[in-house]
């Protein structure tokens, strides 16, 4: 069995012997496995489907279902929340297209309501503009009422696991 210093089930270092403990099973503080990659960190251990968004207890790194990678919570820019070209004006159109939409990263676009989808994930524990609502406003533009896109920005950090 192996020494399970964090208590999460999962034990690490070499292999050790207990006198007086039955077959197929492990006391407190041990564990039949030893593929814990970090054992002073209850949140790492193999198999991990949560993320976090701060460094792992055992000096660091971001891997904490031990799969020998750092795996990132989102990783796409938002889709959807176009604006359709409409009355000949093609920069940006009018008519918002909501239909499609999912959240994700995003970056200002080129005035102070439009966003972009950003399609290069931010690090682990790293913050950034995220859209993660699409909805319309009807505005009095050059050719009429049109409905142009609201876009729900929040600053998102990322996980990891
Ligand atoms: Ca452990
Ligand atoms: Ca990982």
């Amino acid at each position: 069995m192996f020494t399970d210093g964090d208590g999460d089930n999962f034990g690490a270092g070499a292999s050790v012997n207990r006198c007086g403990t039955a077959a197929g099973a492990a006391p407190t503080g041990f564990s039949l496995v030893g593929t814990d990659c970090c054992d002073t960190d209850l949140n790492a251990f193999p198999g991990q489907t949560a993320y976090f968004t701060g460094l792992r207890g055992c000096g660091g790194g971001y891997d904490y279902n031990c799969n020998g990678a750092d795996n990132l919570q989102f990783t796409a820019g938002f889709t959807g929340c176009t604006h359709a070209s409409s009355c000949g004006v093609p920069a940006y159109g009018y008519e918002c297209v909501t239909t499609g939409f999912t959240p994700g990263w995003a970056n200002p676009g080129g005035s102070s309501f439009i966003w972009v989808a950003d399609a290069t994930p931010p690090a682990c524990g790293a913050m950034q503009s995220w859209v993660n609502t699409c909805n319309t406003w009807s505005g009095v533009f050059a050719c009429g009422v049109h409905n142009y896109c609201n876009f729900g920005v929040i600053t998102q950090t990322q996980g990891c696991r």
